[in-house]
């Protein structure tokens, strides 16, 4: 049997690509970086209302993320913490995959 397990250089990848300012932390301001670049790609107006409703919700998911990763608690989060917290999120969702899986079993068995 194959375990699977996280993918350390696709998380290292990623953060480079969070890390829209190249500072070595991802911070809020990566976040505004990202969504602006988004936005004249897509030639979105920034002033649109639908756009800053969506650029609201985007920097609250930062925050979001940021309370749970910024393990530390400085404001940012560093490629490490980014790591940690990723590999969190993937041992969770494996994790309710296999009591699916389990639960599923047992309905059948029954
Ligand atoms: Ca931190």
């Amino acid at each position: 049997m194959k375990i699977i397990k996280v993918d350390v250089d696709v998380l290292n990848n990623l953060f480079d690509k969070f890390d829209a300012d190249k500072s070595g932390w991802l911070e809020k301001i990566d976040f505004e970086l990202l969504i602006e670049d988004l936005a004249i790609s897509l030639e979105l107006d920034k002033t649109n209302v639908e756009f800053k409703n969506f650029k609201k919700e985007y920097l609250d998911m930062w925050e979001q993320v940021k309370n749970k990763a910024d393990l530390n608690k400085d404001g940012k989060i560093s490629r490490e913490e980014f790591i940690i917290h990723n590999q969190k999120i993937f041992e969770e969702n494996l994790k309710a995959s296999k009591e699916t899986m389990n639960n599923i079993n047992e309905f059948i068995d029954d």
